[in-house]
Formats: structure tokens, sequence, C-alpha cells
């Protein structure tokens, strides 16, 4: 049969053995065993010998056809997964596949992104249509039996089984375990795990449907005994102070403090610690949705999803945001970010948020001389903002989101302040005079507050949204930090992000450097408190980083945690101390409260239940009316 159909088989031959060097070429999976690498070598091929098969009851003249259709079509998928991996440095999921808008925007990095290489992967097709143009002899089909097709399909249904065998072995429970993207893909392959994703979506879909008032209650109890009582001296602070919230672009806390090449990376941001609270044990608990995902956690204290971004997968979802309560205590609420107002699909969930006013785009003058990469220069951005700020309605709570410390890092000779770091990886080099650029920006942008008034009666809040350095880089990374290597545990410990407040008149007097363990989930009960508001009705998972007994505990999106003394991440448990693996056991008295805490909080997310506590609370609200 394989001579007989052997233009079949050549295609599936030529893509299987394409996804397996791709694997092992542009996807960063971690192979442990020689069962690991043989799971990994066959899992592309049930999905192939499927979808091929379908050829073997088209009638001739189509075969060939959908054969080249389909080696192009997966190729396609292939190299999309490719370049999706290469930004994210993860595996796609539909949702965000979808976020089309995005997918346009990120042609900006598509450039930095494409590889000559990858035209490689598409010579086979090439050829392939010529032989079925030419009508090659090669490809000459003959009629298919009926026993040929019964052993295919036999040889294929063996074989799938015997790859979910194999990975069920390796890992079991694999298929439940949602928030593990790198082991579904290795063990049951890209392909079935596209499928399994869409599976997953729209079982998201229907979840809605059916969730229902009662599923909240018991999260209601979990977050009440979660919940901490403010702090007496510090709740009520900032009272009616206008808030004017920072996110600052791919800032991690390791450049804090530190220098390149001799020089301070950060020299404003190291200042302006010492006027503030700073928070250096603070971690970022994004996801795919990055800089939106580190929004949501600011504004909701929920987590954000394991899978796409819930700016875009939940945009319209009932939420009670900070800015939406804010609103209710007679603040005016606006967000700026010189992006398309469709990135991340802020438009619609701003609403959602509860924002009166998006400055978006449209609002800035945007030239080739004031931007670079990903758009309007920090500074330029900062200072166009500021005759929007002045005209705002009083008191009034805004977020600034920055641009120019994103990956690839660009940045003119003219802005460059420190020189690029030395090593083989030009990411890493570059993102030093990006991160000072954006501190400069920073500097300039406090200037201006102090000098138009609307310092003094402020709370500022700046915080780094996400990563800006993945562990694609990880080599870079160790030579800078002087270390042999980033282990799991450092790769846990680079994910802090800074937190800084700072109240003029307050902070200024008695800045603290705050080493709890705590993360981005913290910043909305934290700043309600020192606004004064109660958030006894607030549905949260974050604590008052201020409150007397807040716990030492952060989870970050993938499950891993960390607490005083541990890190946890993949099964490992290290000592903080030593930074070395240790006995699961010392971990084991907070894995049931990081899983049920992000159980509760995607619970919250698909089933849409704050739509209930509402009702419920406008209801309650009516009654004490009455
Ligand atoms: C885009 C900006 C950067 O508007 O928020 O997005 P990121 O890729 O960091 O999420
Ligand atoms: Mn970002």
């Amino acid at each position: 049969m394989v001579r007989r159909q052997r233009f079949l088989f050549l295609a599936i031959l030529l893509l299987w053995l394409k996804t397996y060097i791709v694997y092992k070429t542009s996807f960063d999976i971690e192979i442990e065993s020689w069962m690991q690498e043989f799971i990994l070598f066959i899992n592309p091929l049930s999905f192939l010998l499927l979808i091929f098969g379908f050829s073997l009851f088209m009638r001739e003249k189509w075969r060939n056809r959908y054969i080249v259709a389909m080696s192009f079509f997966v190729t396609v998928l292939l190299y999309i997964n490719v370049m999706f991996y290469r930004f994210f440095n993860d595996f796609i999921t539909l949702p965000v596949l979808f976020q089309t808008s995005n997918m346009g925007d990120l042609g900006n990095s598509a450039f930095e992104l494409f590889h000559f290489a990858d035209l490689l992967m598409f010579v086979d097709i090439a050829l392939f249509a010529w032989l079925v143009w030419k009508k090659s002899p090669f490809v000459s089909f003959e009629s298919v039996l009926k026993k040929e097709r019964s052993a295919y399909f036999l040889a294929f249904t063996a074989i799938a089984l015997l790859n979910l065998g194999l990975a069920e072995g390796e890992r079991p429970e694999l298929l439940t375990r949602t928030f593990d993207r790198k082991m579904l893909v290795k063990n049951i392959g890209m392909y079935n795990y596209l499928i399994y994703d869409a599976v997953l979506q729209s079982k998201t879909k229907a979840q809605r449907a059916l969730a229902d008032s009662s599923e909240l209650s018991e999260i209601e109890n979990y977050v009440r005994a979660n919940e901490k009582a403010p702090n007496q001296q510090l709740f009520g602070i900032a009272k009616k102070r206008n808030v004017i919230v920072v996110s600052m672009e791919s800032l991690q806390s390791f450049v804090i403090n530190n220098k390149v090449n001799g020089q301070e990376i950060t020299p404003f941001l190291n200042d302006f610690i010492k006027k503030s609270y700073y928070f250096e044990n603070l971690y970022h608990q994004t996801g795919q949705g990055k800089t939106s995902d580190a929004e949501f956690l600011i504004e909701n204290s929920l987590y954000p999803l394991g899978r796409g971004a819930v700016f875009f997968t939940h945009a319209t979802n009932e939420y009670h945001a900070t800015p939406e309560i804010l609103k209710n205590e007679g603040y005016y609420t606006a967000v700026f970010h010189a992006n398309n107002k469709s990135f991340w699909n802020r438009d619609v969930m701003y609403r959602s948020l509860g924002y009166d006013r998006y400055f978006s785009l449209d609002d800035f003058n945007v030239t080739d001389e004031n931007s670079v990469g990903w758009g309007l220069k920090d500074k330029h951005f900062f200072e166009q903002s500021i005759p929007y700020l002045k005209k705002l309605p009083q008191p009034f709570y805004t977020k600034l989101i920055t641009l120019t410390n994103h990956f690839p890092f660009e940045l003119g000779e003219e802005d460059r302040m420190v020189p690029e770091y030395t090593s083989d990886d030009r990411t890493v080099n570059r993102y030093f005079p990006t991160v000072r650029y954006m501190d400069e920006s920073l500097k300039t942008f406090i200037e201006l507050l102090k000098k138009e008034g609307l310092y003094q009666n402020s709370i500022i809040i700046l915080y780094g949204d996400h990563y800006g350095i993945s562990d694609n880089h990880n080599e870079a990374m160790a030579q800078y930090l002087g270390k042999a290597e980033i282990t799991p545990f450092d790769h846990v410990q680079l994910q802090r992000v800074p937190l800084i407040i700072h109240i003029p008149g307050v902070t200024d007097r008695h800045p603290k450097i705050i080493s709890k363990v705590a993360g981005q989930i913290d910043v909305k009960p934290t700043l309600l408190h020192l606004l004064g508001i109660d958030t006894k009705n607030d549905i949260h998972f974050g604590q008052d980083l201020f409150a007397k007994d807040k716990l030492d505990f952060v989870v970050l999106r993938d499950g891993s945690f960390v607490t005083k003394d541990y890190v946890y991440k993949d099964n490992v448990c290290y000592d903080k101390r030593t930074g070395s693996k240790t006995n699961v056991s010392y971990c084991e008295p907070y894995m049931e409260k990081a899983k049920q805490e992000l159980d509760y909080s995607d619970k919250i997310v698909y089933g849409d239940l704050l739509r209930f506590y509402n009702q419920k609370n406008v209801q309650n609200d009516r009654t004490t009316k009455k």
C-alpha cells in the first residue's frame, strides 16, 4: 500500500519530520528521558494520519489536491505556532489566536520574529504543488482498496492509543490539568493539543450558561476568611486624593538598584523608592494576556486566566473593579495608553471596568520623530498626557500605560543613556537602555506633575506589569547575574516586579522597604484601604499589603507559588535561602490553597459569577433602603 499511495505517505512523513524538527528547534520542550523523547517523536503522527486519511475516501482527482492543500494548511498552522511561541514563549490558545486585532499590531514585532530559515518549512509544499501541477508519475493516483483503507485506519487507531497510553503513563491526569500547556504539547503533540484547546473553549462557553448563583456562596466564604483587616494607621491616609497609577512595561525587579557596565539602570526609581513604600518581593501573576492581565489583577484582585487573555475572552462579564468602585465614590476615571484602542480589546473591557474615558492612540500626536518600536515614546506619552490630566474633574483615578520598554526593546541612539549590555543575546543587551529610557521618562512625568500642581494631592502607584526577559534568554541572563545557570527556582524569583506606592507628605517622611511576599493581586484592597474605602462586601483574592497579618504568600498563574521560606514550581519545592531542592512536604501546606484560589477565581470569571453577586448586593441595598 505504501508504494501504491506513495504521495500520501511522503506528505505525512515530511510533515511529521518537519513538526519534530520544529519541536526541537523552535520550542523549548524539556526532555528528561528516552521515553519522553519517543513520545515527542511519535506525537504528531496520529493527527496527521487522521486528517490525511480523509483523502482515502476521495475521488482520485481530488485526492492529490487535498494532500497538497492539507500539507500547506498544517504547515501554516505549525508556522503560526512558531511565530506565536517566539513572541509569547508559549503555545497558542484559540482565544488569543482569534484576537486578530492584536495579531495585526503584533506585526510590529513580526519582522523581528521572522527568520530566513523559516522559508525552508515551505519548500516541500512548493515541490508537491509542482508535482501535482505537472501531473508527474510520482503522484499518479492508484485507486484505494477497501482493505487498504481498513489497514490504514487500524494503524491510525493503534498509534493514537499507543500515544495516549504512553502519555498517560508519563503524566497521569494529563488531560485534566489544563494550565500546563508545555506538558500537553510534549505528550499529545501540538496538533492534538490545538483540538483539545478548541474543546475546552466550547466548554467555557457552556460554563457561563450553566453557572448559577449558588456557586458563589462557597467562594464568598473563602474570600471572607482570606481577607485581612486593614492597618488602622494607614486606612484613609490618602482619602479623596487623586490616584495616578502607572503600568511600567516589562519592568522586572532585578534592574532596581543594579548596574549595567558600571552605570545605574534606574537612577530615578532608585531615588523615588527612598521616598516611597517599595515592595521588593512582589511577583507578577500574569498569563498570556501580559499587560492586560496585569491591569486585570491590579484592578479586580482576581486572577487572569490560564489560557487566553481575560480582556478578550470575558470582557463583557460583570466586574466590580477599582475604577467602578471609585466612580461610585465620586471619582472621575480615565486611562491613558498610546496604542490602538482595540489592542487587548481594551475599548470593550474598560467599559466593564468602569472607566469614564480612554485616551488612546487617536488622542495623541504620534509622528515618526516621537515614536519607536511599538509607538509613541514614553517621554512624549507623559508630556502629552499632562494637559488631559489637568482638565479632568477631581478627584480622579487614572492609569497610564507605558510602551517603550517592550520587546524587541528598540531605541534610537539619541535616547540611549546607558550602553547596551554585551552578550550574545541582542534582546537582553537592548533591555537595559530601554529600561533606562523609561526610568528617565518617569522622572519627567513626576516633575511635570509637580509643575502643574497635580503632585501634592495625589497618591502615585507604579508597578511593573510582567517579565521582559523570557526563559529563551536564560544564558545571557545567567551571564548578567553572574550565575552558572538560571534554575527553575531562579526563574520564579525573576518574576518579581517593582511596586512603588508614593504618597507625598507621607511616604517621603517615612519611606519603607517592605519585604513581605506579595503579588499584583494585593494592590486593589491595599489602594482602596489607603483611600479609606471599605472592602467588606468586595469579592477579591488579594490582601491589604499593610495588614498586620498579611500572609507571606503568592500564587503565580502557572500554579507556582512562593511563601516566606519556599518556592514551589513544577512539583518541586525549593528552599529560598539556598535555592536548592528540598523535601516537597515543606510546600505541601500551601498546595491546596494555591490550587483553590486559582480555581475559585477561574470559576468567577468563567461563570461570570459576579453578575449574581452584584444583583444580590443591589437587592440588599434596596431592602436596607426600604
Ligand atoms: C500594548 C501594550 C503591550 O498595548 O500593552 O502589550 P504586551 O505585549 O506587553 O501585553
Ligand atoms: Mn506589557
